[in-house]
């Protein structure tokens, strides 16, 4: 048995590889964060140390106070993962009151979490309350399709989940909140990480302009699926831009019977035409 047999382990490998096959990590693009489980932390405590020192965070998230993530390491490519998890990833234990964190297991040749490790942080923390702790996996990708999109469209909430949502049926129902846009701003501070989690009060999914996607949920397979679905309508929406633009398109009717179908509450401010 090895700490990489784990099931949580398996899933995050296989998920950054999957998002490094889908084109969405180049170099060390992208970084993903998952928030252990108490029976996970338990079966990983044998493969970790406890001798590291405590390191800011640079942001207080009081709520998860003790948690256990997995997340990508500063620097590294999510491509290696699969061939040396020990190197490119680290489990990382908060202090109780939620400011600090210290390294307890991977990144062998030294390192520290991703950049992002702040706004990945706030994100769980406002999760966490919102979801009543359901959500574990934060998400970020390099996804070209929604990057080209934002030097396009409007950097607006409603234009953005109107046009993805109308790009394909689907995406009504896999991400029936909508997706919050934000601005072109500096990444890996506290700025970015505190505007990001506001949005995900709300949604699911945060555009980030010209630069990529911030997706939350509560298992691999959600966020991957999310994100991917997010992508693919982001990529279908250029197509139609590129042949001319929509000659017909789907209704805010079409949504509602969507909605009734599936027993979904769509926000009122998507529902105008
Ligand atoms: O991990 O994607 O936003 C590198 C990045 C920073
Ligand atoms: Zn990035």
């Amino acid at each position: 048995m090895r700490i990489t047999d784990l099931s949580f382990m398996q899933g995050y490998i296989r998920m950054a590889t999957d998002g490094a096959n889908m084109g969405w990590h180049e170099r060390n693009g992208g970084n993903l964060t998952y928030r252990l489980t108490a029976e996970e932390a338990e079966a990983a405590a044998p493969y970790m140390t406890f001798d590291k020192p405590w390191e800011d965070i640079g942001v207080a998230v009081p709520n998860l106070g003790g948690a256990f993530f997995l997340a990508t390491g500063s620097g590294k490519f999510l491509r290696n993962v699969c061939l040396a998890p020990q190197d490119n990833l680290c489990i990382a234990q908060l202090n109780e009151a939620g400011t600090q964190y210290r390294v307890v297991w991977g990144l062998e040749q030294g390192g520290r979490p991703t950049s992002e490790f702040p706004s990945h942080l706030m994100n769980h923390s406002v999760k966490f309350d919102v979801t009543g702790g359901k959500y574990r996996v934060i998400y970020h990708a390099h996804t070209p399709a929604v990057i080209a999109l934002t030097n396009v469209l409007e950097l607006d909430d409603i234009v953005w989940t109107r046009a993805l949502w109308s790009a394909m049926t689907e995406c009504a129902v896999v991400f029936p909140g909508g997706v919050g846009v934000l601005p072109w701003m500096v990444c890996g501070g506290a700025e970015i990480a505190k505007a990001t989690s506001e949005l995900m009060k709300q949604y699911d999914v945060a555009i980030w302009a010209f630069h990529g996607t911030f997706a939350s949920g509560e298992s691999f397979d959600t966020t991957f699926g999310l994100m991917h679905c997010v992508e693919k309508a982001a990529d279908i929406y250029l197509r139609i831009l590129s042949a001319g633009g929509a000659k017909q398109t789907m209704t805010t009717e079409n949504f509602v019977a969507i909605a009734a179908l599936f027993g979904l509450t769509l926000p009122e401010k998507f529902l105008k035409d």
